[in-house]
């Protein structure tokens, strides 16, 4: 028998992450724990050259450790002035260390002569979610433009410069309530929280 789902690992560190997609997966009846639960899981290297395969390098992981259901999400910017630069090094743009306001430094310094027009992007967030004999992935694109300084405190990454498509101000002006209603995880988590309805009814019929 196919080990229940009840309880799922959500393979980041990323504290901000876990947030959103514990209010985005509100509604399922399932327990999220994260990495920060099992220390002893170390450092998972992102090595894939796709949003796809680390998605699946980080779920794969999580779940060979706890034998738990696992998903993971990676996810980023990618600019359409810079070829879809910073793309899966969006975490590291600036350098190792995750320092947000560096990353967002560096890329209006690479946009700086790029006409407002021109600064399209998107965020890609593909979800990988990874079970005993299952493996499946599911994908969320927000278009929008890069502003030409940061604006807002809310949410994280290079919230305070993406103004998605429809809205005048940026993810970190907007809020959670707009974000996670709109944004690329919201809308990965929303085709993976179908995913996971099935997978739950599934293993409550296996009861
Ligand atoms: P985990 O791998 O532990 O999940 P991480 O932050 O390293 O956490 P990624 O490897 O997926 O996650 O890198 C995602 C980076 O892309 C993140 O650090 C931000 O720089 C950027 N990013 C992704 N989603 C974002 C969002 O919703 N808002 C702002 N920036 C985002």
């Amino acid at each position: 028998m196919k080990a229940p789902l009840r309880k799922i690992v959500f393979a980041t560190r990323n504290p901000h992450k876990v947030e959103e997609v514990q209010a985005i997966l509100s509604d399922l009846p399932l327990e999220i724990v994260t990495l920060a639960d099992f220390p002893e899981i170390g450092d998972i290297e992102e090595s894939g050259q796709t949003f796809e395969e680390n998605a699946l390098i980080k779920a794969r992981a999580a779940y060979q450790a706890t034998g738990l259901w696992s998903m993971a999400d990676d996810s980023g910017l990618e600019v359409d002035a810079l070829d879809g630069a910073p793309g899966i090094y969006s975490a590291r743009y600036a350098g190792e260390g995750h320092d947000y306001a560096a990353n967002n430094e560096k890329l209006l310094h690479a946009l700086r002569d790029v006409p407002p027009e021109k600064r399209t992007a998107q965020f890609r967030c593909v979800v990988a979610i990874v079970g005993p004999g299952f493996e499946k992935t599911v994908e969320g694109i927000i278009r929008g433009r890069i502003a030409d300084k940061p604006r807002g405190h809310k949410g994280f990454g290079y919230d305070p410069i993406f103004i998605p498509d429809g809205y005048r101000q940026t993810f970190a002006q907007l809020g959670e309530s707009i974000k996670n209603k709109i944004s690329h995880r919201a809308r990965a988590f929303q085709q993976a929280a179908q995913v996971l309805e099935a997978l739950l009814e599934d293993s409550s019929a296996s009861r």
